[in-house]
């Protein structure tokens, strides 16, 4: 049966009936769904009833007046005084210890408070020594197992390329380090710090993690645990976190007065009204002070891209999203004319929202980039057509057909295109260019990762309301598997698409360590958002309280 008509069938089928899944023999079946449906009656020309589905999303619990009256002592001038003293001090530190392993238990600790980001440059210097000597001098990685994995670990996150180790070794490291840490919190109870970091890693692994996330609560964790707790870290710690989130209460003013304009949350009542969520994404991509115009832009295309999903996902029929694909791809204003209203309101606040970036960029860089930027959009709509167009046929892919098409579809290529330009001032090059239109891997492995953290944290609401089939549907319908055996099956493809990305990260000479950065805080954060189910959608759970710890109470 063509699309169409299945599409006009489904239109005209009785409320809390949904087209489901058809099956090899051409029969569409259909499913009766009472939960979260509902019928709207539109004012169409045809008045024709049509069944949308709904998901029943909450309303969001921050509102623009709530976010209006945030403000912080720290945003003063006196805590950035005291905060470039303490800085000065711990420089003095860094300079001053001479022996590596202190010198790398020293840049360990300022990572994990979240204050490395102060001292790149010395650390770069540190780093830079240990691993010329590294070859030559075989002292250190005779001492101890400890040293061997904190060296390598160091240098691999600051881009040195480490060893022609395979996969395999790692493989068998990730083994071996899970069961000792497991024995070692069973049996040694006597030193709380080391025991507290490893039950942490077990839960999540460090490279996983979301830093600033990571910091808040190892700060916590350094204050109460650590034996040889150094005060000036601390007090530097605590300080700068409560300097720095001051700034992103004033990037979220900016980025709500923005959203409350577009009228999106209001207009498009379907849809996910998730501002601040769409904003904690982007602390974890760049969390850093200076990166504030990255953040206010992200999070417009991530409240954007959270509003567009729905539209194809929940409330667009068929015939709707094909006219906003094309509206999209032909990034032509007079294409709003065919749209109904509610995709009109959604088409122009991407358009001039977009075009405003893209117009800021050209003024101050001199680049234009609305080719690049309106290209990602596009790839984006299709992908999301092609998945409405298998829900409504009822069409499960293989894993590899579902994947080929997920990776985009879940919106990280864009995300990270608009990223790219967005922390890259001034140095573009041509080949830049050109190789970023390729997807590099550390795009492709970025995005695979957020797709299948996003399908273990959301499938199962999903498929509840009607969705297409999503990673671990698509594995199950292909190799008969059992749920549990199809999310450990994709939890697997997460880790190894880790190891791939932390390889993709070495030595590559197109992209700035900076949004190498950008691109592995994506994945990231895809761990954190997802950890409890879905924490994008879900705002009044887990990360209701991690929104507070990060943006709105400070360290006392
Ligand atoms: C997740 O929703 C969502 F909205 C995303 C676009 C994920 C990442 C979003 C950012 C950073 P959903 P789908 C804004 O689980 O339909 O509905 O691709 O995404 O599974
Ligand atoms: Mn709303
Ligand atoms: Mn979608
Ligand atoms: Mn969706
Ligand atoms: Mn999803």
């Amino acid at each position: 049966m063509a699309l169409q008509s299945l599409n006009s069938l489904h239109a005209l089928l009785p409320r809390h009936v949904v087209a489901g899944s058809s099956f090899g023999n051409g029969f569409v079946h259909f499913r009766v769904q009472r939960r979260n449906m509902a019928a709207t009656k539109m004012s169409h020309q045809d008045h024709q009833l049509i069944t949308r589905r709904t998901a029943n999303y909450k309303p969001p619990i921050w509102s623009y007046n709530y976010i209006q009256s945030l403000s912080s002592e720290f945003a003063g001038k006196s805590y950035a005084k005291k905060v470039q003293e303490l800085k000065e001090d711990v420089r003095a530190m860094l300079v001053k210890v001479k022996d590596p392993l202190h010198q790398m238990e020293l840049i360990d600790t300022l990572q994990r408070l979240g204050l490395s980001y102060h001292f790149d440059h010395e650390i770069q210097l540190i780093l830079g020594t240990i691993y010329d000597k590294r070859s030559s001098n075989s002292k250190l990685t005779q001492e101890s197992l400890y040293a061997v994995a904190l060296e390598f670990r160091l240098l691999r996150q600051h881009g040195f390329d480490t060893s022609q180790e395979g996969e395999s070794i790692f493989h068998n490291a990730i083994n071996f380090t899970t069961e000792y840490l497991k024995e070692y919190v069973k049996h040694s109870k006597d030193d709380e710090y080391l025991s507290t970091l490893a039950n942490h890693a077990l839960e999540l692994p460090l490279q996983w993690r979301m830093l600033r996330l990571e910091a808040r609560w190892f700060i916590d964790v350094y204050e109460k645990h650590h034996q040889d707790m150094n005060p000036v870290l601390l007090e530097l710690a605590k300080l700068d976190f409560n300097v720095v989130q001051a700034t992103y209460q004033e990037d979220l003013k900016h980025t709500s007065t923005w959203w409350r304009k577009t009228g999106l949350g209001e207009k498009l009542n379907f849809a996910r009204d998730r501002l601040m969520e769409s904003f904690f994404w982007t602390v974890g991509m760049t969390f850093e002070p200076q990166f504030g115009y990255c953040r206010r832009e992200s999070t417009k295309v991530n409240a954007l891209i959270t509003t567009i999903d729905d539209v194809y996902d929940v409330y667009g029929t068929l015939g709707e999203l094909e006219l906003f694909t094309d509206a999209v791809e032909r990034w032509d204003i007079t294409a709003i004319e065919q749209l109904p209203y509610y995709m009109k309101i959604c088409f122009l606040a991407l358009y001039n929202t977009i075009n405003e970036m893209a117009f800021v960029y050209l003024k101050d860089q001199g680049l234009d980039i609305i080719k690049y930027l309106r290209r990602e959009w596009a790839n984006l709509c299709k992908a999301y057509l092609l998945e409405a167009k298998w829900y409504y046929s009822g069409y499960t892919p293989t894993l590899e057909e579902y994947n080929e098409n997920a990776w985009v579809s879940i919106s990280a290529p864009v995300i990270l295109v608009h990223a790219y330009f967005l922390v890259t001032n001034n140095s573009i090059t041509k080949e830049d260019l050109a190789y970023l239109e390729e997807y590099p891997n550390i795009i492709r492995c970025s995005s695979m990762i957020l797709r299948l953290a996003d399908d273990l944290g959301t499938s199962s609401d999903e498929m509840k309301r009607g969705d297409v089939p999503k990673s671990i549907q698509c594995y199950m319908q292909e190799t008969g598997a059992s749920e549990e055996e199809a999310r450990e099956h994709i939890q697997g493809l997460i880790c190894a698409t880790w190891l791939k990305m932390n390889k993709e990260r070495i030595g590559n000479h197109h992209i700035s360590n900076t949004f190498a950065g950008v691109a592995m805080n994506l994945a990231r954060m895809a761990q954190c958002m997802y950890q409890f189910e879905d924490g994008h959608s879900v705002p009044d759970k887990e990360t209701k309280h991690r929104v507070l710890s990060l943006f709105i109470n400070p360290i006392p």
